[in-house]
């Protein structure tokens, strides 16, 4: 089954209100839909959210580089030729987002393709992902009444924290109100988005200490090169790398550095072909991941619970597969459901996922 057309369709959705953090706040996802279209038929679909503080993506370049650049590159190729895809793809630098949308769209093809669910071909190591859910910045009495609701409604026991503002006390206040309500059985980790110098990072982490806290994600940004070294060597919690491993070779660098010791890993910036690559990397290495969040939307948090589940690895851990719940609306026909702080992952075939094409035309920025 070879590709007939790649179609990138540029939609925006409001969010309830805007996810607040170090790098940047999202009060819109400004969104593009990617569909691979096949000769037989099949239609293979997944979602872009463009992150300009994070990757320098925007949804105008992400529609353009899929439809206009990848589109031609890849037309003509078999479904299965998935190392010619990633080749044809990794010539262009650059434009994560845009690239692990085609790659997950082409693996729901070939899902579909064959009858089979996207989740087991990968792995299938299990059918469910305990859910982390991402508190924005607000004033800590917000941040409380959030994390409770969310415990409340949906069960989930596992929360990351939005931490870097200047002053940094105003986080450390906001871990102790959340660690305070929540009680010691609830899960707290912290992240960053780059917002603190490491001396900032290692006094907040000194006065965070008695927290609980599993891990910290991206404290400062990775071109402190030898500052994320020498808060990792004093630092007594892991530190995860986020948007600074966005290729295999950056996880290596990273690690080998020693400027972090766990790593992120996100369907929505290397695909499901590139992410077992990092994946596998680090099992090799001993490295601890999470399943982490682009701020996706339902499309994306099925695409990323997908990839958690098919592997032991990924699964071990609480994956970030809530920030949809923000969301005003979505363009999944059958939404997601999270019970008992559990996402179940969809049966297939491909990623399981049908969009309501009446959202779609609501939605839609390009007609
Ligand atoms: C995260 O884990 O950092 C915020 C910015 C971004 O690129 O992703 C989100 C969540
Ligand atoms: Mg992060």
């Amino acid at each position: 089954m070879k590709i007939s057309g790649i179609e990138a369709i540029p939609y925006a959705i409001p969010y309830r209100k805007p996810l607040r953090f170090a790098s940047g706040e999202v009060a819109t996802a400004e969104h593009v839909l990617v569909r691979v279209h096949t000769d037989g038929g099949i239609v293979g679909t997944a979602d872009a959210p463009p992150r300009p503080f994070t990757y320098g993506e925007t949804q105008v370049s992400v529609r353009s580089i899929v439809a206009d650049h990848f589109g031609p590159q890849l037309v003509g190729l078999g479904i299965l030729e998935r190392e010619v895809v990633r080749s044809r793809l990794e010539r262009t630098v650059g434009n994560p987002v845009a690239k692990a949308a085609v790659d997950m769209a082409i693996w729901d093809a070939i899902g579909q393709s064959l009858g089979v669910s996207v989740s087991e071909l990968l792995g299938g190591f299990t059918d469910r992902m305990r859910v982390s859910h991402m508190v924005g910045f607000a004033p800590a009495e917000e941040m409380v009444a959030e994390a409770e609701r969310i415990r409340d409604e949906h069960g989930i026991s596992t929360f990351k924290v939005k931490v870097g503002r200047k002053p940094y006390r105003d986080d450390v206040e906001a871990c102790r109100a959340l660690r305070v309500a929540l009680g010691p059985d609830v899960e707290l980790y912290v992240d960053g988005n780059r917002g603190w110098t490491p001396s900032e990072a290692a006094r907040a982490l000194q006065e965070m200490r008695d927290l609980d806290l599993t891990f910290a994600e991206e404290l400062c940004p990775a071109d402190d090169v030898l500052g994320r070294r020498w808060l990792v060597q004093q630092s007594t919690i892991p530190m995860f790398a986020d948007e600074s491993v966005s290729r295999p070779g950056e996880v290596t660098r990273e690690l080998l550095n020693g400027a972090a010791t766990g790593i992120s890993i996100k369907t929505s910036r290397t695909g499901f072909t590139t992410s077992q690559l990092v994946l596998g990397l680090c099992e090799g290495l001993g490295v601890e991941v999470v399943i982490g969040n682009q701020i996706d939307t339902q499309v994306g948090s099925l695409c990323a619970a997908a990839f958690g589940a098919a592997h032991p690895l990924t699964a071990r851990r609480a994956g970030e597969l809530s920030n949809y719940l923000d969301m005003t609306d979505d363009l999944l026909a059958d939404p997601l459901t999270i019970q008992d702080g559990e996402l179940a992952v969809r049966q297939g075939p491909g990623l399981g996922l049908v969009i309501d094409e009446d959202k779609l035309a609501r939605y839609r920025q390009d007609r």
